[in-house]
């Protein structure tokens, strides 16, 4: 079959409503004082090298968290499309983070009570960190049992796939390519069409009280 072809996240980086992306070989600066940095590879290679001069190859699916003030450099060799979230880190006396390199893969499904997606966390649950980044899958037909309304903020990118989502009380059909941005609060719901999976990568702030 032609998509078979297709390289993992086509339809991301050759999404149907936007011009192409602009790729070429690229470095990246650090992000501001005490902002904290993860970054999942969508399409190519990124190297990532940390202040002792250790390298990591990132391929597409694989992924980095960088903690605040944490030298480092970024280089895409070639083309490489990255997703990157950054935000100021909410600190707590006596807890740090550290750097973080995986892969979706890796990481084991968890459970989902009363619901049917599927479920990785790609950093961990544990109280030193501010966010996580979910990926979650949905076959055919499913949907979220859950109408949710919370305080945490999202962002999501749809890897695969294609569905409706609502937000509030409106109905949105999405792709693989598009991105939402949801407020603390929006009542949220997805069900996923079609005949392919939905996969979507999901940020979430999380252990810290929002008050
Ligand atoms: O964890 C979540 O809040 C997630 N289930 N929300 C969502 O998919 N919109
Ligand atoms: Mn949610």
């Amino acid at each position: 079959r032609e998509t078979s072809s297709k390289p993992m996240y086509w339809k991301v980086t050759n999404p149907t409503l936007s011009p192409s992306h602009l790729q070429e070989n690229a470095r990246s600066a650090l992000p501001p004082h005490d902002v904290e940095r993860f970054i999942f590879v969508v399409q190519g290679s990124a190297m990532l090298t940390n202040a002792s001069g250790v390298s990591s190859k990132l391929m597409v699916d694989s992924y980095a968290y960088l903690p605040p003030n944490f030298e480092h450099s970024l280089r895409a060799e070639g083309s490489a499309t990255l997703v990157v979230f950054e935000r100021r880190y909410a600190s707590l006396e006596n807890h740090i983070t550290e750097q973080i390199v995986g892969s979706t893969d890796k990481q084991p499904l968890l459970e989902t009570p009363g619901e049917v997606f599927q479920l990785r966390k790609l950093l961990p649950q544990a109280v030193p960190f501010d966010f996580n980044i979910h990926i979650m899958d949905f076959q055919p037909g499913d949907f979220l049992n859950v109408k949710e309304v919370h305080y945490n903020q999202h962002g999501l990118l749809l890897l695969e796939g294609q569905g409706i989502y609502r937000l509030g009380d409106s109905w949105y059909p999405v792709q693989a390519g598009d991105v939402i941005w949801m407020a603390p609060f929006v009542p949220q719901w997805y069900a996923a069409l079609g005949k392919t999976r939905t996969r979507y990568l999901l940020y979430k702030d999380v252990n810290r009280n929002p008050l």
